[in-house]
């Protein structure tokens, strides 16, 4: 499968991500307000419910907001130099549009990065992780009103100006393309998505992007160390067949998920998206203001990569694969896993080489990995999960990730996605694990929270400290 001994550079930064509605609970402590994850007990992918019911796991989670310390010391033992995690904007303004910031909440996170401090542990901070405070949606329908530009704004920069001395890295929004498919998880548009026009929606993404090129500038000017990412879902796009027509499809479908960083890198929307604008009749309301907002670029361009897709023009043909909040045409050639996300090692090669030929900055993959089903067991009287299915598909990953590394992209980490067991976003569920670290949680909310080591715990310990020689070709 490659040809190379996999070698990756000593300044790579290895570790893993998470998010604060999916490991931190305490959903009401220490001041936090409600956020667009307290009413989805479902997971994102499905409708809101009115307020916080008891079968949402994640108002619990996995009592990361008591437990930092000792997940932290967990990580540090399997060497990581850096963790993603997000900042729950709830626990810094419960409701979005305050004038001032909850001190309560600030101290945690400067608490955990502490913690982080200690074990020599980069922190790599998203700022809005699917989690817009919930008044801020049922409001002012989430980024569909621009003042939401004023209200992120403020958060970013009481944010930065908190910890921007000891956090160097910083993304926006995650997966911010997603916000086509899930508008109130991703943009905390509380319009039902069957009802919300184009128009708007594209007018939020507008708002979306401006907010992020605001808070690029307002990053530097605080600290011109700051380095700030955009995030975006990755996911090679692939024609189903050899028609031209497959391949002119999949333009457009690369184009619709593209323009997003494209604009973030370039400063200014691209040509195609003009002219899709102009086709769908949309009409964005963009001032000399947002203009000259949207010049400042991003640092570096950070992506989530599970899962490739098909497209195909043929109207025939479903597109009911299922995936990472966008599902697609199925690939014939794949296997995929439990949850039916199709597995494509090779397809993180031609993605990290498309955004690197594409853009020229940075690449860092702050998300992969693999939900399965594990079967916590006693080894030598000691519990464990024997999850060589996920070792395997890290492994296969790094490879081609030190292909494209081969290829000469500038590739600053890799943070795989779950290195603690965390609740599903798209599922709500605990069974979808993706962790180093089991954690004893069931669906039904059951479970001691009791932390182990997996096999794979040991195995991504020595992928670090080897510099990834120990995989497997
Ligand atoms: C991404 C999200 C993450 C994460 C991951 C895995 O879309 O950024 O929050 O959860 O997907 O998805 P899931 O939890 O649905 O398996």
């Amino acid at each position: 499968m490659t040809d190379i001994a996999p070698r990756f550079p000593e300044s790579f930064l290895w570790g893993g991500a998470t998010a604060a509605n999916q490991i931190e609970g305490a959903y009401a402590e220490g001041g936090k307000g409600l956020s667009i994850q307290d009413v989805t007990p479902q997971g994102i992918m499905f409708d809101r419910v009115d307020g916080p019911t008891a079968d949402n796991l994640k108002l619990e989670a996995i009592d990361f907001y008591h437990r930092y310390a000792e997940d932290i010391a967990l990580f540090a033992e399997m060497g990581f130099k850096v963790f993603r995690f997000s900042i729950a904007w709830s626990r810094i303004f419960p409701l979005g549009d305050e004038e001032t910031p909850n001190e309560e909440g600030l101290a945690f996170y400067d608490r955990v990065l502490d913690e982080l401090e200690k074990h020599g542990i980069e922190p790599l901070i998203t700022l809005s992780h699917y989690e817009t405070p919930l008044h801020l949606a049922e409001k002012y329908d989430g980024w569909v009103n621009r003042d939401l530009i004023g209200f992120y704004e403020r958060y970013a920069r009481t944010c930065f100006e908190s910890y921007g001395d000891r956090v160097k890295y910083w993304l926006t929004f995650n997966e911010i393309n997603s916000v086509l498919h899930i508008p109130f998880g991703s943009g905390g548009i509380n319009t039902p998505k069957s009802e919300l026009s184009e128009q708007d929606l594209y007018q939020a993404i507008h708002h979306e992007l401006v907010a992020s090129a605001r808070v690029t500038r307002v990053a530097h000017e605080i600290n011109p160390a700051i380095k700030v990412g955009c995030m975006v879902i990755a996911m090679p796009i692939y024609p189903l067949t050899t028609d031209p027509d497959d391949v002119v499809a999949v333009m457009n479908a690369d184009h619709a998920n593209l323009m997003f960083s494209d604009v973030h890198t370039r400063g200014e929307y691209p040509g195609y998206a003009k002219r899709f604008f102009r086709d769908k009749g949309v009409t964005l309301n963009i001032t000399d203001q947002d203009v000259e907002d949207l010049k400042n670029t991003v640092d570096f361009v950070s992506f989530s990569y599970y899962m490739s897709i098909c497209e195909t023009a043929d109207p025939s043909v479903k597109a009911d694969g299922a995936g990472n909040i966008m599902g697609g045409v199925p690939n014939p050639r794949l296997a995929s896993s439990e949850w039916g996300w199709q597995i494509d090692p090779q397809g993180l090669r031609v993605i990290l080489n498309q955004f690197w030929d594409r853009w020229q900055k940075p690449l860092f993959i702050v998300e992969n990995g693999i939900g399965a089903k594990d079967r916590l067991v006693e080894v030598d009287g000691v519990k464990t999960v024997e999850d060589d299915y996920r070792i395997a598909y890290l492994n296969d990953h790094l490879l081609q990730v030190a292909e494209a590394i081969e290829d000469g992209v500038d590739l600053l980490g890799y943070t795989m996605w779950g290195p603690i067991d965390l609740v599903s976003a798209s599922t709500a569920q605990m069974s979808k694990r993706y962790g180093f670290i089991y954690v004893d949680r069931n669906d039904d909310g059951t479970g001691s929270l009791e932390r182990y080591k997996k096999k794979s715990y040991h195995w991504y310990a020595d992928v670090i400290r080897t510099h990834g020689a120990s995989l497997q070709a």
